[in-house]
């Protein structure tokens, strides 16, 4: 399983342009299986510095970084909540992702024009961000409709759940998404069957031309509102990312250099959204492979053997951890289990950033 971004803002703001980049940086990994699983749906890996230490280190043949599945959603257009454009389409397959990738136009109109006529990032973010909070009203409206006879029945998990459903609608009619309404376990637990929009991490992409990576004022209108929404901005260099994936990495890296940055837009996006979702990364060593993955942080080992293969969920018996830190430190698997700090764990542990995990389990 693998975490799921949904692409979205208005039409001609970049998407499919960031989607591409991101998924030609998943074509250089070579030993990926896929980058496009279908038109609109992608993978890119997730940069890591300890798996390349890890290759380093142990010499495997394949090095396989965890990654994070993108889905390019059709762009939105105001009224999408009331079924404009591709608008139920659309609101419907972001429902299903994990984070919201909200990619906001900060460049002129040299090439492309704006939908609404000129750029503006704060008016652009209200645009999408109002169609997200009428879509999940409208839902939510349904929802209680349906539960309102129940209740009235007596239905005890009708009663409970109405008047959460009643405070998250006022929360969203204020402007306050779902995910910022600080509910409690037992609320968050009632709305499960309530897939809202804005129950969903979010995180800002400023599209910049290269002007306006230098102190230009579309960016600093944007990184203002994400301040005040406390939503992180990840800034992106959309067109030229495309371009500078047909470079030889380290003409890609000289070329970043002399623009003052140390790495592409892309990978700083794909770490913040990992970060965003809470994930921790474990590696395997599974012969010629060695295989970086992301699990929530506080999942047990079980449940991220799992990952790996499902058998190894069910026939679970023990994990053995090597703290990446260790065998970096000493060097080799065999001087860190020396040192005394290789560690037998059971089904109770749970994954921390970094383990090296060896799962033993019945098949
Ligand atoms: N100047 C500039 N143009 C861009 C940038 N990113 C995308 N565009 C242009 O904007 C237009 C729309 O891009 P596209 O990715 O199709 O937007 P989408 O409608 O959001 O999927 C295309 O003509 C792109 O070349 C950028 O970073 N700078
Ligand atoms: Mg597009």
């Amino acid at each position: 399983m693998s975490w799921r971004c949904g692409i979205i803002g208005l039409p001609n703001a970049g998407k499919t342009t960031i989607f591409n980049a991101l998924t030609l940086s998943a074509a250089e990994v070579a030993p990926y299986p896929f980058c496009t699983i279908s038109p609109n749906t992608g993978v890119a890996p997730v940069p890591d510095p300890r798996l390349a230490r890890l290759g380093e280190l142990l010499k495997p043949q394949r090095l396989t970084p965890a990654a994070i599945e993108f889905v390019d959603v059709a762009g939105l257009i105001e009224g999408a909540s009331r079924g404009e454009g591709l608008g139920n389409q659309f609101l419907g397959h972001i429902r299903e992702v994990d984070l919201l990738v909200h990619v906001v136009r900060c460049f002129g109109q040299e090439r492309c024009p704006h939908p609404l006529g000129n750029p503006d990032p704060v008016r652009d973010v209200e645009v999408v961000e109002t169609e997200l909070l009428l879509a999940d009203l409208a839902l939510l409206g349904r929802q209680r409709l349906k539960m309102e006879k129940p209740a009235q029945a007596g239905d005890q998990a009708a009663v409970q759940t109405l008047p959460t459903l009643v405070k998250v609608e006022a929360g969203l009619n204020r402007g306050t998404w779902a995910r910022d309404l600080k509910l409690d376990p037992a609320e968050l637990k009632r709305l499960e069957g309530t897939p809202l929009l804005t129950m969903q991490p979010c995180l800002y992409v400023a599209n910049l031309s290269e002007a306006e990576l230098t102190g230009g004022s579309l960016y600093a209108a944007l990184q203002a509102l994400a301040g005040v929404r406390r939503r992180p901005v990840a800034p992106i260099l959309g067109d030229l990312e495309v371009e500078l994936q047909a470079f030889p990495p380290e003409e890609r890296q000289e070329f970043l250099a002399g623009l003052g940055l140390s790495e592409t837009g892309m990978a700083r996006l794909v770490r913040e959204a990992s970060r965003l979702l809470g994930l921790v990364t474990f590696y395997t060593i599974v012969g010629p492979e060695v295989r970086a993955w992301q699990v929530p942080a506080g999942t047990p080992a079980p449940k991220a053997a799992g990952q790996v293969h499902s058998d190894m969920e069910k026939g679970f018996i023990r994990a053995e951890v090597m703290p990446f830190a260790a065998l970096d430190a000493l060097g080799s698997p065999a001087r860190v289990k020396e040192a005394g700090l290789l560690k037998v764990e059971g089904r109770d542990y749970l994954v921390a950033d970094g383990d090296i995990l060896l799962f033993r389990f019945q098949r």
